[in-house]
């Protein structure tokens, strides 16, 4: 390898080492258990082509769709250490490692989707966003990931009654370990990626999720019975590594936190649109939809649920500032 200072001496082009630096390209790895076309791939792309318009194509993001870079938990610990810069998750998967995400992930702590929207917009969302940098990792944005509820092989599920007795997959987190056991169904957690064949071969019963991720999974084939509960609004996250923020200069910081909150428009229209294409999807593939169903003995039955993962006063106080904003 030549060394470039000899080279220019030798050249006699001395004055070439006073040129700055050429700035180098910076190519953002970015991670989605879901596939290509997903709301949430199509927004970090769309925040990608907003970086690259922004910088001359100094900044670009490459989305590693389908979980190719691996399943969510794994996932987190990856961009934890910096081997993935950016990633998008559910907030459910990190109640264990940061104590605030376990609120918004609370049962029917959302009254609406509006609701979660005027939540996750303010501050309370920005304080929520800032508890990850204590955990190597950055907050950029809230996405929408529409209301979850229940799906199952057996039967319909038309009150609490009919859960009794069924196995249901739940995201890696205690709280919803909670919060089936506490309508009285069992509940094993499992990557997102083992579902299908799980229910597929009666390891468990069903799951429970949004409507464009029962779709685009592929459960509604194995799962036909989806009972409209709405038990969870849980909002998506992008995070950064913060090992990676840490490289990049505070105009380049200012420009992601910007592209990552201008794709938040850009992810909601593309979710409403998702979510009544793939309601329509299932529907016309044999999925039974039960939307007759009271919510209030499920609401109910939370308590516990509540009193165990808003167990200190900051975390009291989070769930009673959800609760009081319009
Ligand atoms: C989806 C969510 C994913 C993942 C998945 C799951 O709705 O967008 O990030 O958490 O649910 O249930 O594992």
């Amino acid at each position: 390898m030549f060394h470039f200072k000899t080279l220019a001496a030798a050249a006699g082009i001395a004055t070439l080492m006073a040129v700055p630096a050429v700035a180098q390209d910076i190519v953002l790895r970015s991670s989605d258990t879901h596939p290509d076309g997903y709301p949430t791939v199509a927004a970090v792309k769309y925040m990608g082509d907003l970086l690259s318009a922004a910088t001359d194509g100094r900044i670009t993001i490459e989305v590693f769709h389908s979980a190719q870079l691996g399943e969510e938990a794994d996932t987190i610990e990856q961009t934890r250490f910096g081997v993935i810069d950016l990633n998008r998750v559910s907030l459910g998967p990190f109640n264990g490692l940061v104590p605030e995400t376990r609120i918004p992930s609370l049962p029917y702590i959302f009254r609406s989707t509006d609701h979660m929207r005027h939540v996750m917009d303010g501050p309370i969302g920005d304080e929520i966003l800032a508890a990850f940098e204590p955990h190597d990792l950055i907050g950029l944005a809230f996405y929408d990931g529409g209301a979850r509820s229940f799906y199952n092989s057996d039967h319909p599920i038309h009150s609490i009654d009919d859960l009794a007795g069924l196995k249901f997959r739940v995201m890696q987190s205690d709280v919803f370990v909670d919060m089936v056991s506490a309508l009285g169904a069992n509940a094993t957690p499992m990557p997102y990626g083992e579902v299908y064949s799980a229910i597929q071969t009666g390891v468990i019963d069903g799951a429970e999720n949004n409507p464009p991720s029962y779709d685009t999974s592929g459960h509604h084939e194995v799962a036909k019975y989806y009972t409209l509960d709405q038990h969870l609004i849980v909002p998506e996250v992008l995070v950064m590594a913060k090992s990676t923020w840490d490289t990049l200069s505070a105009e380049d910081q200012e420009l992601i936190r910007w592209a990552a909150k201008a794709s938040v428009a850009y992810e909601r229209g593309a979710w409403d649109n998702q979510e009544g294409a793939s309601m329509a999807k299932v529907v016309a593939e044999g999925t039974e939809v039960i939307t007759d169903i009271d919510k209030q003995p499920f609401i109910d039955a939370m308590g516990p649920v509540y009193d165990t993962y808003a167990d200190t006063p900051e975390l009291k106080d989070l769930v009673a500032r959800i609760q009081a904003t319009p």
